[in-house]
């Protein structure tokens, strides 16, 4: 992979398109409920996968070239101009990074912060050229041996430190970058066996690194946001933040939860049982819901396949709830995603964005339409009326007690079951879809 010269740069063509490089419903100024797609979707590149991934599984090696022919920070400097020519061909405003995909490492960690500097400058000056922004960075603290049994859950105190030293340079970089926001995904934080982990201790810890890294935020004047990512398991059997709720639970335990927001994962959510929208709505109502990684997974496989989103009633669910909890402030869709191993020419690389970003625009319009035509929200309102008035209300309010709910119960005569007519409104939404 060298050049992506003979790409060009790609347009809106309208639904009735034939052209593969081309967008069929990203349409990034048209405006919908009163914003343009572009600020309704705020897409993000992940660096991981764009730039650096080369398709390798557990059977098999690279089946893609990422290597630029060159050595050295001068295969990494190919690699940012590569990245940022293909933002500017896809109209993708945001990237999203680990400090080990934008430098190589060195022999230290001294070594390998000050070639990751290097690399941040040579960044920063393409993120002035090219008009691009930081949506989120994070550290790689899963990837190398040292962090085999975690980081700021490490059972070795010196592994602690070196996270924590990782951590602040991230903070750094966010803050020079000026970053929406800055990610804490727990790479191995978790467990294999709680026979040799002692959980209560981790977990402390967990919460001291987690003040820490709030405090030094603040010492800097980082203004962007703290995420969590959850994800359920893997690479460790059991990872500490397993769902939205665990998260929450945890935040609350150590008193962070108006500190640190939720950058949500489809296959993250799937992975724990759940469907996006689910992780999206528990976020919400839990005053957390802060950026999203774009992605589907294969529900017949029980790992992260991190495929591009293609299933337009899940991305339609999600842009719901995205719209109804008032939009992105400081995230944004970050396709954390991959092409296929067989899909391994850089013409991939665009269609499948080109398919993600497609599929965000559909759902975006259906969720538009279902919010427009009023009556899911409407029927829901209906469902929950009784709590507006007489002894709902009082429920509502905290003004009742059981006393009073027992006696009110035995006055009860004929209590109305109303219908939640699952099928109806499934039809309704399949009715407004393709309509
Ligand atoms: C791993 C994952 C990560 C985070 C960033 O499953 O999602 O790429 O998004 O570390
Ligand atoms: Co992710």
């Amino acid at each position: 992979m060298k050049t992506l010269e003979h790409i060009p740069e790609i347009s809106f063509e309208g639904s009735g398109s034939k052209t593969p490089l081309a967008f069929k419903y990203y349409d990034p100024e048209m405006m919908i409920l009163g914003k343009t797609m572009r600020e309704h979707l705020k897409f993000a590149m992940s660096y991981w996968h764009t730039i650096n991934a080369g398709g390798t599984d557990m059977f098999g090696g690279d089946t893609m070239d990422k290597t630029f022919g060159k050595e050295g920070i001068e295969r990494y400097k190919a690699k940012a101009d590569f990245a940022f020519e293909l933002m500017r061909k896809l109209h993708i405003d945001y990237f999203c990074f680990h400090d080990v995909d934008i430098a190589p490492e060195g022999a230290s960690l001294g070594e390998s912060i000050k070639k990751y500097i290097i690399m941040v400058d040579y960044i920063e000056e393409l993120m002035k050229k090219f008009d691009k922004k930081c949506l989120w960075n994070t550290a790689n603290m899963f990837g190398d041996k040292l962090f085999m049994a975690g980081a700021a859950t490490s059972p070795n105190a010196d592994i602690y430190a070196v996270s924590a030293a990782k951590v602040k340079v991230g903070l750094d970089v966010a803050k020079r970058l000026d970053a929406g926001g800055y990610v804490f995904w727990g790479g191995r934080e978790g467990y294999d066996t709680l026979i040799n982990t002692d959980m209560g201790l981790e977990l402390d810890n967990l919460g001291r690194f987690l003040h820490m890294a709030a405090d030094y935020a603040d010492k800097i004047g980082f203004t962007g946001a703290l995420y969590i990512e959850p994800k359920p398991k893997e690479p460790t059997k059991h990872q500490y933040d397993y769902d939205v709720a665990t998260c929450m639970n945890f935040l609350r335990k150590i008193g962070l939860e108006n500190r640190y927001k939720m950058n949500i994962e489809a296959n993250h959510a799937t992975l724990a049982g759940h469907t996006f929208q689910h992780e999206l709505r528990t976020a919400v109502i839990n005053g957390s819901f802060g950026s999203v990684d774009a992605n589907q997974g294969d529900l017949f496989l029980g790992w992260d396949t991190d495929q591009f989103p293609t299933n337009v009633y899940d991305t339609a669910l999600a842009m719901y709830e995205i719209i109804k909890a008032g939009g992105f402030t400081t995230g944004g869709l970050n396709f954390d995603a991959k092409a296929r191993r067989q899909s391994n020419a850089i013409e991939d690389i665009f269609l499948s964005y080109i398919a993600g970003m497609d599929t965000f625009a559909l759902g975006l319009k259906v969720a538009a339409k279902i919010i427009e035509d009023g009556r899911i929200d409407s029927f829901v309102e209906d469902r929950y009326a009784g709590y507006n008035r007489g002894i709902g209300r009082k429920i509502v309010e905290g003004k009742t007690d059981f006393d009073e709910l027992y006696n009110y119960a035995l006055t009860l005569k004929e209590i109305q079951v109303e219908s939640g007519k699952q099928e109806y409104l499934e039809s309704l939404i399949n009715n407004i879809m393709f309509s």
